[in-house]
């Protein structure tokens, strides 16, 4: 059966009002499979997100919606009386059963969003206004979860943003070299080595409890988030699978990475990857006006180290996957990790010229 089929046979498992009427197979993210139904019930449609968690990246699928149920709900009782409240937080459907989740002959884990629609997605920020609302969307989002008790959720995939744990596995694949590959990147493993040692002041800075511990949500690149097609408001995080303790400057640092540069992640010109100091300054500007009330001076401080540091952590984890043989992120051809961790590395470095001038 193909997962299509498969996806039909689950989405009937969900409680979901109505009659199946069609489904469509998402292509984008690296790690789950995505499907997009549409039901009709007296002549109105609805469309719901279904997702099968790959669970060889996070093991306790169980854990990770109980993580999202809770969160998402925090945010739903701090929007309720909002414009557009139905489309500022994620809303969990449970399946027939009452848990937020099936599972599948084979141990799979699906679960159903309501779809959130009259929202703009972008792989890239077009203009300074979207990177300004982009700011304040995340800072908003952070801003809600900052009375969430961080050390009440589950750490999903332990040591996700430690530098130190990435480079050890950049080295055992170097070492390993199981299919040949180290030799034709000399070049990307000499930056990434040169720069080990900055890499990893955030991780400490938090592991030794200077930077406090808070509900992260550690994918908070600029296509996790949804836009108000009304407003062009940032209404609303998604991709909530990794959502743990953390510090918020894993966070700043993925939105930085993400909506400063001006080519996508797999660009294969590096001439046309660049960071942009104007989407920067107006990305910054936008998520000071709502988390600056509850950061700390040291996470003020961190802010522009943590876009170099969370470009720098994919870099070395594209890099480890291609030595490893591809085993972690969906490729679409050979080189295509190769790809991803020279366009990192190239952003690193345009923003190491520009560092003085922003
Ligand atoms: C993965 O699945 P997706 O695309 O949302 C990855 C993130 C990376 C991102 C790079 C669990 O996220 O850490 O930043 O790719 N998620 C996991 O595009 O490893
Ligand atoms: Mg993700």
């Amino acid at each position: 059966m193909d997962t299509q089929q498969k996806a039909k046979e689950i989405i009937s498992g969900f409680s979901i009002p109505g009659e199946l009427v069609g489904i469509k197979t998402n292509t984008q993210g690296h790690i789950n499979s995505t499907f997009i139904s549409t039901f009709e019930k007296n002549g109105e449609r609805r469309k719901y997100t279904h997702q099968r968690i790959n669970s060889n990246v996070f093991p306790h699928p169980d854990e990770v919606m109980e993580n999202i149920v809770r969160v998402t709900s925090h945010i739903q009782e701090k929007t309720k009386d909002m414009d557009e409240a139905e489309r500022r937080a994620l809303h969990v459907i449970p399946a027939k059963d009452g848990k937020p989740y099936i599972i599948d002959d084979e141990n799979m884990y699906w679960r159903t969003y309501g779809f959130v629609d009259g929202v703009n997605t972008y792989d890239r920020v077009p203009d300074e206004n979207i990177s300004y609302n982009l700011g304040k969307g995340i800072g908003t989002f952070q801003s809600e979860l900052s009375d969430f008790d961080s050390s009440s959720l589950h750490t999903v995939i332990p040591r996700f943003h430690d530098m130190g744990m990435r480079f050890s596995q950049l080295d055992t694949a170097i070492e390993k070299d199981v299919v040949g590959r180290v030799k034709e990147v000399q070049e990307e493993i000499s930056f990434l080595m040169d720069n080990r040692e900055r890499g990893v002041r955030i991780w400490n800075d938090f592991e030794s409890g200077r930077l406090p511990s808070r509900v992260t949500h550690n994918d908070t690149k600029i296509n996790n988030v949804l836009f108000s097609e009304k407003t062009g408001e940032a209404l609303c995080v998604i991709d909530l699978d990794t959502i743990m303790p953390g510090t918020i400057l894993f966070d700043t640092g993925d939105m930085i990475r993400t909506a400063c540069s001006t080519a996508d992640e797999d660009e294969k010109d590096l001439e046309k990857m660049e960071f942009s100091t104007a989407f920067y300054k107006a990305l910054v500007e936008g998520y000071m006006e709502s988390a600056a009330s509850f950061l700390t001076e040291l996470e003020k401080e961190g802010i522009k180290e943590s876009g170099r540091t969370i470009t720098q952590i994919m870099a070395v984890r594209f890099l480890t996957d291609y030595l490893q043989g591809d085993t972690y992120y969906k490729i679409a051809y050979p080189e295509h990790n190769l790809v991803r961790a020279r366009t990192q590395i190239k952003l690193m470095q345009s923003m190491d010229r520009q560092w003085k001038e922003y």
